[in-house]
């Protein structure tokens, strides 16, 4: 049988099959609220048969949003919308996931659909906080405000109380976002940290912030349930993070408690020169797994069952996260399966039964 649809278990969590539901943004939240937009997004991919189903970015604080739409976790009212839909998401057998992020210099933006580019303070936007106080680029020319150690050590404890939240919604797998040039990092590339204190200069300091927020939210995140990271495994920048730095951070993170790391790219800077193909972040996932002895997961351009199987059989990754293709087809793990030949097939949900 395809090892795609193995069941992969992780601390005390079991996923039916290897395939995951990237994280995505949706922008349509309100006050930070998930919606039912939300619901029927997230819950249409468990009904279509994914194994573990990620909501979005959330955002830890109101500063902390791409956009006015993102999903965010920092008051106790955000709890119940994501409870609603952590329970329709475990009812329909997948495992329900959260991804909580800070976005800092790339905060306070415009949704995509609406050009994308910085909102001014004065008007929809906000204040916004990065490392220091270097701009993004490209529409995102806003210059942050530096955060002082005070704001630091409150940004972590936003991801402490975010974390607390949810686990208090159901959430089962908790995934830390430090990929795609958001707050975290924006403190691990050289392109936007140009600290002089402990967390900005050499590879300890710049990785110090990520490793203490990951160690602050696991002391407190029940040692039963995974918690995992996103990286960008490189900024694809002379200059910038690179994979070997990437590994090395895997190292570290694992002795901190992280069960997986989520292998990405980008985002650091808007002159990278990405090149993006299928399945072109995968080495990242095999290197990581094989040099720091971690779990991983494998995201970006992965659109064809057998190129998912083969990246599960080759061990290159032990989950594959699909984003964009999930977008086109919420059932793709039962379109999959039978694609595969997978025997027994994967069971649609009873009402569904008579279309497979
Ligand atoms: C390098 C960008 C990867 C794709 N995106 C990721 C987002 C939102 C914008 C698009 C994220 O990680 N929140």
């Amino acid at each position: 049988m395809s090892q795609l649809f193995a069941p992969f278990t992780l601390k005390s969590v079991t996923l039916r099959n290897r395939i995951g539901v990237s994280p995505m943004c949706m922008y349509s939240a309100r006050d930070g609220l998930m919606t039912d937009w939300h619901l029927v997004h997230l819950g249409a991919r468990a009904v279509g048969g994914a194994g573990l189903v990620l909501a979005e970015a959330t955002a830890v604080a109101p500063e902390g949003r791409i956009t006015p739409g993102d999903a965010g976790l920092w008051n106790d009212g955000q709890i119940d919308p994501l409870a609603r839909i952590c329970r329709f998401v475990v009812a329909q057998g997948a495992v329900p996931g959260v991804q909580l992020g800070h976005a800092g210099r790339k905060a306070s933006a415009a949704r995509p659909w609406e050009g994308g580019a910085h909102l001014a303070s004065d008007g929809e936007g906000w204040d916004i906080v990065a490392p220091s106080a270097v701009a993004f680029g490209h529409g995102l020319d806003r210059v942050p405000q530096a955060l002082t150690l005070e704001e630091i050590a409150r940004v972590q404890s936003d991801f402490v109380t975010a974390a607390m939240r949810a686990l208090a919604a159901g959430v089962e797998w908790l995934e830390l976002h430090a990929a795609h040039g958001y707050l975290g990092h924006q403190f691990l590339s050289p392109l936007s940290n140009r600290r002089t204190d402990e967390y900005g200069g050499d590879f300890e300091r710049r990785i110090r912030f990520v490793v203490e927020t990951t160690r602050r939210v696991r002391a407190i995140w029940p040692e039963r349930l995974p918690l995992t990271v996103r990286l960008s495994c490189t900024d694809w920048v002379e200059g910038g993070w690179t994979i070997d730095e990437s590994v090395e951070l895997a190292r570290r993170l694992k002795t901190e408690g992280v069960d997986l790391i989520d292998c990405s790219s980008g985002g650091a800077s808007p002159t990278a020169k990405i090149p993006v193909g299928p399945g072109y972040q995968v080495p990242f996932a095999a290197r990581i797994r094989r040099e720091a002895g971690l779990a991983t997961a494998a995201v970006g351009l992965i659109t064809e069952p057998a190129q998912a199987a083969d990246i599960i059989q080759q061990e290159q990754a032990d989950l594959v996260l699909l984003a964009r293709e999930f977008l086109r087809d919420p059932n793709w793990p039962l379109r999959a399966a039978r694609e595969l030949g997978v025997m027994p097939p994967p069971r649609p949900p009873a009402p569904y039964l008579r279309a497979w």
